[in-house]
């Protein structure tokens, strides 16, 4: 496929260093300028916006954290007047005030630049239809791959999340390219194409944006599979801008291309917050480095990876992400992740790509059961091998003990959005 490039991608090393600093520096003084919060932690530091000399200087800044954002609620981190906001967007926060960031026209620009060069690297073209399917409205993914793909120059059907019966319909009937959606309600779509008697692979479909969750090899080789399409990974997050932070480029898929022209990316280790090297899997940062409205210095994504050196593009990389260091379950001293038993699920035979991680409290100990559906069709009579191959791969790859029930088909609730995988039964809450 022929590689388009915005001038931004075309930047040697050298050149993108450069502009990378400069945007830094100008970051650094206009954070420490507009926004208090930032005033008073650099000057609690000791630090000034000067002193950041070289990229590496950045490590000396203090780390940013989702309590200061929402200790600034609403329009605490602002950094311009209200009037030169155009639009507001926020987190739902499953616990406590939601993050709200704002944006600028300038901002607005940026971020369609960056979802049509993410849309361009996944291998949407002008002139494709884009259904968009990430939820419209505070969350940042409807709008935010919307205005991206019409950048792009593509015609966006805005489905929005939901009433999927009709999405199916309409990806009959519109016939897009792309579609862009959380993989775990490509599954939901997946189910209903099937309800329907129309093959997933019979659609116009060639290529699915899938983000704003963990998702891994093992999925994507189930969505790749039964949809007959390309399935790529989009990064991003609202506090830092959106979805178009970081894209897996779909000549080169396996990690994302950060897009480093407008965030600059550390990983620190969770516990110390010290810079790691490239190649060690830590905690992303992010520091924004063209944002107006609310510019973002070394903000802890909480999302676990590794930083790699560029290959599809100048830009650096970072791994697909492991999971949130929230999402992490501590089982008996043993960290877990939902990915990694999302991988050990979809690789068991008549089990479907379907699961959810129940945390209970046996006496002081707390307890995870893996409740995974048997694929329709399925002989029944495997299933006890199902759940005793789930177990001993969690035993032997995670190192604890899990129970595994396989369930029935289409009994456990389906994503419409973000998927929630723990249900945490612990009572009292830990
Ligand atoms: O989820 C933005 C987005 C929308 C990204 C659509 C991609 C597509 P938030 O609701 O603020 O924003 O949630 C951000 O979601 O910190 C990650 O934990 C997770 N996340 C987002 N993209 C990915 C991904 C949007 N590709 C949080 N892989 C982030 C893994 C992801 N996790």
């Amino acid at each position: 496929m022929e590689l388009l490039l915005d001038p931004g991608e075309r930047l040697s090393r050298a050149e993108l260093g450069a502009l990378q600093l400069e945007r830094l520096r100008a970051t650094l003084r206009h954070a420490y300028e507009h926004v208090g919060f930032y005033r008073r932690a650099f000057d609690k530091a000791g630090l000034r916006p000067e002193d950041c000399r070289s990229l590496a200087d950045l490590g000396r800044f203090p780390l940013t954290a989702k309590t200061d954002l929402r200790e600034n609620y609403p329009f605490g981190m602002f950094a311009v007047d209200r009037s030169a906001i155009r639009r507001i967007h926020a987190s739902s926060g499953t616990t406590g005030l939601p993050t709200v960031v704002g944006y600028t026209e300038r901002d607005l620009d940026t971020w369609a630049d960056m979802v049509a060069r993410s849309l361009r690297a996944a291998g949407a073209r002008p002139g494709h239809r884009v259904h968009v399917a990430y939820g419209y409205g505070l969350f940042t993914g409807g709008l935010g791959a919307h205005y991206g793909a019409e950048r792009l120059g593509c015609t966006v059907i805005p489905a929005s999340g939901g009433m999927t019966a009709r999405q199916v319909q309409l990806i009959r009937d519109f016939e897009p390219e792309v579609i862009m959606v959380t993989p775990s309600y490509m599954l939901t779509l997946l189910d209903e194409f099937e309800r329907q008697g129309v093959d997933p692979r019979s659609t116009s479909l060639k290529v699915g944006v899938f983000g704003a969750e963990p998702w891994t090899e093992e999925m994507r080789h189930e969505i790749e599979e039964r949809f007959g399409l390309d399935a790529v990974d989009i990064y991003g997050l609202s506090e830092v801008m959106g979805p178009g932070i970081a894209q897996e480029c779909v000549e080169a898929k396996g990690s994302l291309t950060i897009w480093e022209d407008h965030f600059y990316p550390e990983v620190v280790d969770p516990f110390t917050g010290e810079v790691l090297p490239e190649g060690e899997e830590g905690e992303l940062v992010l520091t924004s480095l063209t944002k107006e409205a609310v510019p973002v210095v070394r903000y802890r994504t909480r999302d676990l990876t590794r930083l790699l050196p560029g290959d599809a593009r100048v830009f650096r990389r970072m791994a697909k992400v492991t999971g949130r260091s929230d999402d992490m379950v501590i089982l008996r001293g043993v960290n877990l992740f939902p990915t990694q038993i999302e991988e050990i699920v979809l690789r068991t035979p008549g089990v479907a790509p379907h699961f959810q991680l129940r945390l209970t409290r046996e006496g002081r100990l707390d307890a995870l059961t893996v409740r995974a559906e048997a694929r329709p069709g399925a002989d029944p009579g495997l299933r006890a091998e199902a759940a005793r191959s789930i177990a001993a791969a969690v035993k032997d790859r995670v190192g604890v003990s899990v129970a595994v029930e396989i369930v029935e088909p289409e009994s456990l609730e389906r994503s419409v959005g973000k998927i929630r995988r723990i249900v945490d039964l612990r009572e009292p809450r830990p």
